[in-house]
């Protein structure tokens, strides 16, 4: 399958690599390395993207929004002047493949002006503007399934199936978007490790992430450093490389198209071993 963002045309028959640049003073894992004197520094935004792309990143995802609980909400104003620059910099001088982590209709409309070529958003299109605004740029589109708002979602997860209501609520936005005019193949799909989830809700979104492909799009999944490891390894979010490592193969294991990650070197070779042992299962 073959996903056409704007200029870049993106193979998804092998899984592919997106490297997470936060342009947050408060991210959770690498919040503020991009600040100099307070405000975000483009020199070292560039050189951290120019070493994910030489260490094999398919994707740049850039957010300007934390969405760790307790943040504070980010204005329109201040998500632009975040994101955009960055956006402009990446597709422009390093001709990279820039997806923007946004939920904010201005934010994508700029993004797209930019040179951005896939809108990821954790709220789903749902935010005011956000799906027209995403439906007129014609880019393809992440929708992510999070439960609650990210101040509250981790105080009481709660599902009776989590991976029947996940897959329900993405087929939905799947709808709403085809009936605004994005389609289904500018679709992708992520059941959102963390949103709104609990240790055991994301192992069973991950362990039976087979069943969201019937929904017939793409499945990116972001598991790089988080809470899921520190609770199950009892680490700090700079001890979770190997954690991150595992899960990564065991979601490619599973289907998924793209994994979102802060590491890129590593995952490339543990997703270049998958692939060489899954041509041998074919050919032998
Ligand atoms: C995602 O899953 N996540 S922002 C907590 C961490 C580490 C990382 C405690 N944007 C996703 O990356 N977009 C984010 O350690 C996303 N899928 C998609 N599509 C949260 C994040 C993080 C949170």
């Amino acid at each position: 399958m073959k996903l056409q963002c704007a200029a870049h045309t993106l193979d998804l028959s092998t899984p592919k690599i997106m490297g997470i640049l936060n342009i947050t003073p408060d991210s959770f894992s690498d919040g503020g390395s991009y600040l100099k004197d307070g405000k975000t520094s483009l020199d070292l935004v560039l050189n951290r993207a120019e070493k994910m792309l030489a260490e094999g990143a398919d994707i740049l995802d850039v957010g300007g929004e934390s969405t760790r609980p307790g943040a504070a909400p980010v204005s329109e104003q201040e998500e632009l002047d975040r994101v955009i620059p960055v956006v402009e910099a990446l597709a422009e001088k390093l001709g990279a493949l820039v997806s923007v982590d946004t939920s904010t209709a201005a934010v994508i409309r700029e993004s797209a002006q930019k040179g951005a070529g896939i809108i990821n958003d954790v709220r789903a299109l749902m935010r005011e503007g956000a799906l027209e605004e995403a439906a007129l740029t014609g880019l393809p589109v992440c929708l992510m399934h999070m439960q609650g708002q990210p101040q509250t979602m981790q105080q009481a997860p709660q599902y009776d199936d989590v991976v029947t209501e996940v897959a329900s609520f993405l087929q939905a936005r799947i709808s709403a978007c085809k009936a605004a005019g994005i389609a289904q193949d500018r679709i992708l799909i992520d059941p959102g490790f963390g949103f709104g989830k609990t240790l055991a809700h994301n192992l069973a979104l991950l362990a039976r992430l087979p069943e969201l492909s019937i929904l017939g799009a793409p499945i990116l999944v972001g598991l790089s450093r988080k809470s899921l490891l520190g609770q199950l390894l009892n680490r700090d979010v700079d001890e979770r490389l190997a954690g991150s490592l595992a899960l990564a193969l065991a979601a490619a294991e599973r289907g998924a198209a793209i994994v979102r990650v802060h590491d890129v070197a590593a995952t490339k070779d543990v997703l270049q071993v998958y692939h060489s042992i899954k041509n041998a299962m074919a050919s032998s």
